[in-house]
């Protein structure tokens, strides 16, 4: 059995056989060739057309025009006749791409086909990061193996060619495809040994307008070069970085750069050597500047061998506290990848503070679609409803543009090095994904990502179509689905944004007290009298770390948005919410409304049994199953436990175990 093609199933429409797509084109080289055969495979599946390409009158022409952005494109269709422009190859094969699912979700022919669209993307960079290791274990990955790697070696295939054609087709330009956990294997990604693989590897990539890119270990000339140190001041390990950069955009032409992970859970990085994480930074950054390439340098620097009892240290205030000082100290190929909460990808936390904060730096978003806390894959968790929250976020910066969006998309300040990168959750099970429904959050990230204003509702319902058909039942429910996963999952987990609650290691819960008296940093410190961390001035001065007003708007328990109020404070179980219930009840209801929305995930499911294919049904059915029992664990441990602890019933008289 072979995999899926996902969203990119192109199913027949009408049957216009015999009547051939003649195809003009400005472009030429490898990208315009996957413009055709895309354009081959949509209209030889959905209308039974072939396609040619002329060099005359034609019925799509593909026409370069310097005022439209590189990456953008114009398109005018109507009467079995389109007009595409762009002014980069990019931009037309996006529009390629669009016309075909414009195509698909007419449902029409192509000659009562009508659409005009004229955009550029939000963001300059729209990247997925891998966390694939090179045995072909994924760090994280919930969907079966690495396709880029299997047994220390670097895998290029037909699949390596779909997920270049599924990835550049929703807008996706730059991929890092090794985890930035590095081990000694993974460095020698940068040596002649995987060269000749890569350059393939890159080569299909690039014939869809994504850059690569790999994470790269910061001890790299110890273990690569034999040198003694790493230290980025030192003059020798500084040459020997600008040769291997010399090397690799040798080998490897039209290469994009590095992803760092540095000083961060054990990995290496400049502190050992008493210098900053700006020392680390730039020393790369001018060894990749001759060829164009970037540093992209990660935030997520923190204390993990903290004491639970020391109450002082608090974990989210890290990345703020080592990044802050160092603003404007970047070179500008330097950007600092900053997770979109002070945490660790949590189903709800406040926006990271650093993005308010930092004015001089490049920076952009780290999101996760791999959904470690999020359902793992098992759960549906579709996160673009929380996706777009966070980029509408307004981090309050004087004098500038300053949501999230117009942050990390550079509007704010005006640079290019910049945008949003999301953690992949693709591996190599039959449906890419693991649970079909997955799927929604690769094609969201890369739509959320070139346009941020898309709304999450329509991409789960184009998804639905594409992927699934148009029978109006299916969209419905599927759709239906989607959009009460993310606030589903968040009502029968941990509560009120306090997060965790999961088993260390496998991070898969229920497990209240699982990182409770770890050395994590990830605490709620719930006791009989109330639960939560104090995070205002009179606790660990966390909300100083955004601009006013956010600070006081977090600060102050009244004001305090509801789903974050644990976050902030501590609080008794009998405090009224804004919601006019108390922090016990808030707490029961929840659970019991989350897991039965999981419950009717089933048969919501089970209603469309008919109208979907047999091996996707049987799959979703198996992990919506799953999802139903394991939220009932969810609901029971968490209301049992809370009931235990604070002795106050539910005022509506559930069932709770004790
Ligand atoms: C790749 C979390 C994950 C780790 C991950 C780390 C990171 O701690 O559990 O698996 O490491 O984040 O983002 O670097």
């Amino acid at each position: 059995m072979t995999y899926t093609n996902c969203w990119l199933t192109y199913p027949l429409l009408v049957d216009e056989t015999g009547k051939t797509i003649a195809v003009s084109s400005e472009f030429t080289g490898p990208v315009a060739d996957s413009a055709l055969e895309e354009l081959k495979a949509g209209f030889g599946g959905m209308y039974r057309r072939s396609v040619a390409s002329v060099a005359g009158e034609a019925d799509i022409a593909l026409k370069k025009n310097e005022k439209i952005h590189p990456e953008g494109y114009r398109v005018t269709a109507g009467n079995g006749k389109v007009v595409l422009e762009s002014g980069g190859e990019r931009g037309m094969l996006y529009g390629v791409f669009s016309l075909l699912r414009q195509l698909q979700l007419s449902g029409g022919s192509f000659n009562d086909f009508s659409w005009q669209q004229d955009t550029a993307p939000a963001n300059p960079l729209r990247m997925l990061n891998h966390w694939d290791n090179m045995d072909g274990s994924i760090e994280r990955g919930y969907s079966g193996s690495s396709f880029f790697f299997e047994n220390e070696e670097v895998v290029v295939n037909q699949r390596t060619k779909d997920y270049a054609r599924l990835t550049s087709s929703v807008g996706i330009n730059a991929v890092v495809i090794n985890n930035v956990n590095v081990v000694k294997a993974a460095s020698w990604l940068i040596s002649d040994r995987y060269y000749g693989k890569l350059r393939q590897m890159q080569e299909i990539f690039a014939a869809y307008g994504i850059d690569l890119y790999l994470s790269i270990n910061f001890a790299a000339p110890m273990e690569l070069g034999g040198l003694t140190l790493s230290d980025p001041c030192d003059p020798g390990v500084q040459q020997w970085w600008k040769e291997k950069a010399k090397e690799i955009w040798q080998k490897l032409p039209g290469f994009g750069g590095f992803l760092v992970k540095a000083d961060s859970e054990g990995r290496p990085g400049p502190f050992t050597y008493g210098r900053t994480h700006a020392d680390g930074a730039n020393m790369l950054a001018d060894a990749v500047a001759p060829f164009g390439g970037k540093i992209i340098w990660r935030c997520f620097v923190y204390n993990c061998r903290q004491d639970w009892r020391d109450a002082k240290i608090d974990r989210p205030k890290a990345a703020y506290d080592n990044f802050m000082p160092l603003d404007g100290q970047f070179r500008d190929n330097v950007i600092l990848q900053i997770k979109n909460g002070p945490m660790d990808f949590q189903v709800r936390e406040p926006v990271a503070p650093l993005f308010g904060g930092l004015k001089h730096t490049n920076m952009m978003i780290e999101f996760q679609i791999a959904q470690e806390y999020t359902g793992q894959q098992r759960h549906v968790c579709y996160l673009m409803p929380w996706f777009r929250q966070v980029l509408e976020q307004d981090m309050c910066v004087p004098g500038v543009p300053s949501r999230v969006a117009d942050l990390v998309s550079g509007r704010s300040y005006g640079n290019q090095n910049c945008g949003m990168a999301a953690v992949a959750n693709t591996g190599n099970d039959l449906n890419w994904t693991g649970h079909d429904l997955a799927a929604a959050n690769w094609y969201g990230f890369g739509r959320l990502a070139y346009d941020m204003t898309a709304d999450p509702l329509d991409i789960a319902r184009e998804w639905v179509q594409l992927t699934f058909g148009s029978n109006a039942q299916v969209v419905d429910t599927l759709t239906a689905i989607l959009m009460d996963s993310w606030p589903a999952y968040e009502k029968y987990t941990s509560p009120l944004g306090i997060g965790w609650m999961v088993s260390p290691n496998n991070h898969y819960g229920p497990s209240v007290d699982g990182y409770e008296y770890d050395r994590w940093g990830t605490y709620h410190r719930a006791s009989h009298r109330g639960l939560g961390v104090e995070r205002g001035r009179t606790g660990t001065d966390y909300c100083r770390q955004y601009n006013e007003p956010l600070c006081s708007l977090y600060e102050n328990v009244d004001t305090c948005p509801d789903e974050l109020v644990l976050f902030f404070h501590r609080l008794p179980y009998t405090h009224r919410l804004k919601s006019g219930k108390t922090v016990i009840q808030h707490i029961y209801d929840t659970h019991f409304e989350g897991a039965e929305m999981a419950e009717g995930f089933l048969s919501k499911l089970e209603a469309i049994k008919n109208l979907l294919p047999e091996d996707a049904y049987d799959r979703m059915h198996q992990r919506l199953q799953h999802q139903m029992e394991h939220s009932k664990d969810w609901r029971d441990i968490i209301n049992t436990y809370f009931h235990r602890i604070s002795d106050i019933d539910d005022e509506q008289g559930r069932k709770i175990y004790d």
